[in-house]
C-alpha cells in the first residue's frame, strides 16, 4: 500500500524546524516507517540547487529563476527521493512543498497563481500531499523569534510586507483545501503548539485506521 505524505509548512519563524522533528518521532512511535526530507533539497543534487536559491550572492535572481529553480528541484526530489518512498509503502514527512510556491514566489513575488499550477502539473502529476500542517504566526513575532539568527540567506532578507503576503498566501492555500490542511497556532509556548500538533495527529491516524479497517 502506498505510504502518505505529509508536509509541513510555516511562516518565518513559526518554528517549522523545532516542530518538524516533534511530528517525525510521534510517527515514528508509531511504528510508522517514516522519510524525513525537505525542500527545496533532499537530494544531493536538489540541494545543489537549494544552495543557489538561498545564497545571498544571488540577489540578482529573477522571480521566474527562483520559480523554476524550485520546480527544477522538486522534480529531482519527487522521482529520486519522494515517490519511491511512497511506492515503498514509506511515509515521507516534508518540510515545505509546493504550497510554499504558492505562497513565497506566489503571493510573495507576485507570479500568477496560473503559471505555477501549470508547473505544478507537469512536475507532480496528481501527486499532492496527503495532510499538510500550516503552523501559523503573526510576522512580527515570527520575525523576533527568527531575528536571533547569525547570518540571513536571501529570503530571510525580505521586507516584513513580503512575509506579510506569505502569510497570507499561506492562508488562502487552506482555505481552498480545507480538507488537507491543519492551520496550527504557533504563536504559545512550545508545549502548547505540540498539544496541538498531537491531537491532529492522533485524529489523523485514528480515520487512517477507519479507512483502512
Ligand atoms: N521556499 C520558497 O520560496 N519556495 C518553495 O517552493 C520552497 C521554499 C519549498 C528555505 O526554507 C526557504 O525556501 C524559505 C522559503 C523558501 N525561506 N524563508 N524564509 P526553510 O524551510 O529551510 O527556511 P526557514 O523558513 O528559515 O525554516 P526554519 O529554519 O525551519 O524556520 P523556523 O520556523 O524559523 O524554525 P525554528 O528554527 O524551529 O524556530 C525559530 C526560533 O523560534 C528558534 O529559536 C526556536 O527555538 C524558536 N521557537 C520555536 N517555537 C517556539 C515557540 N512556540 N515559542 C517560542 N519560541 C519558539
Amino acid at each position: 500500500m502506498r505510504g502518505r505524505f505529509i508536509t509541513l509548512e510555516g511562516s518565518e519563524g513559526s518554528g517549522k524546524s523545532t516542530n518538524l522533528e516533534y511530528i517525525y518521532q510521534r510517527l515514528k512511535t508509531e511504528g510508522l516507517e517514516v522519510v524525513l526530507t525537505r525542500e527545496p533539497g533532499g537530494t544531493p543534487l536538489a540541494e545543489a540547487i537549494r544552495e543557489l536559491l538561498l545564497d545571498k550572492r544571488n540577489h540578482t535572481m529573477v522571480s521566474d529563476t527562483e520559480l523554476l529553480l524550485m520546480f527544477a528541484a522538486r522534480a529531482q526530489h519527487l522521482h529520486e527521493l519522494i515517490i519511491p518512498s511512497l511506492n515503498q509503502g514509506k511515509w515521507v514527512l516534508c518540510d515545505r512543498f509546493t504550497d510554499a510556491t504558492y505562497a513565497y514566489q506566489g503571493a510573495g513575488r507576485g507570479i500568477c497563481h496560473d503559471r505555477i499550477a501549470q508547473l505544478e502539473r507537469w512536475v507532480q502529476g496528481e501527486l499532492r500531499p496527503d495532510l499538510t500542517f500550516f503552523l501559523d504566526l503573526p510576522v512580527a513575532q515570527g520575525l523576533a523569534r527568527a531575528g536571533e539568527r547569525a547570518e540571513l540567506d536571501r529570503f530571510e532578507r525580505e521586507e516584513i510586507d513580503f512575509f506579510e503576503r506569505v502569510r497570507q498566501g499561506y492562508l488562502a492555500c487552506a482555505d481552498a483545501e480545507p480538507a488537507r490542511y491543519r492551520v496550527v497556532d504557533a504563536s504559545p509556548a512550545l508545549p502548547d503548539v505540540q498539544a496541538q500538533l498531537d491531537r491532529i495527529i492522533d485524529d489523523y491516524l485514528q480515520d487512517r485506521g477507519s479507512a483502512n479497517g
